[in-house]
């Protein structure tokens, strides 16, 4: 009972080198990669994937991080791909998340946190739509 997940390296971490470690983490966790593509965002692009968060004050500032740099977008799979890639990940906050965690590893803030995860069947399926339809 295979899941999938939407992952990205975003524009800190890979400004940072660290789409290499991020990937061996990625597989030594037991996901399969199944879709992965490098790209840098249009302004336009990042508030559409961020849009469920169009009212908080941090929108804007978001969208201009995310639109910054080159990225990494990757279809992850494997058993409960979904909440397994978000525990890899750790807390939103790179200094809340637990030690060994990808953020507490390498996120510098909340906002510049290295990594995005989906949070549940539905937004999964909807975020990999946004970078993966045909
Ligand atoms: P997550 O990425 O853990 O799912 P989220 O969906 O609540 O977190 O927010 C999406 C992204 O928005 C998050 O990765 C970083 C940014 N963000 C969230 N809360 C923020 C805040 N208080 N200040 C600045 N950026 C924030
Ligand atoms: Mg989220």
């Amino acid at each position: 009972m295979n899941e999938q997940t939407l992952a990205i390296i975003k524009p800190d971490a890979v400004k940072k080198n660290l789409i290499g470690k991020i990937i061996q983490r990625i597989e030594e966790e037991g996901f399969t990669i199944t879709a992965m593509k490098l790209l840098h965002l249009t302004k336009e692009e990042a508030q559409g994937f961020y849009v469920v968060h169009k009212e908080r004050p941090f929108y804007d500032g978001l969208t201009d991080f995310m639109s910054s740099g080159r990225i990494v977008a990757m279809t992850l799979e494997r058993e409960r791909a979904i909440s397994t890639w978000r525990k890899v990940m750790g807390a939103t906050d790179p200094a809340k998340a637990e030690p060994g965690t990808i953020r507490r590893l390498f996120g510098f803030s909340v906002e510049r946190n290295a990594t995005h995860g989906s949070d549940a069947p539905d937004t999964a399926a909807w975020e990999i739509d946004y970078f993966f339809k045909e």
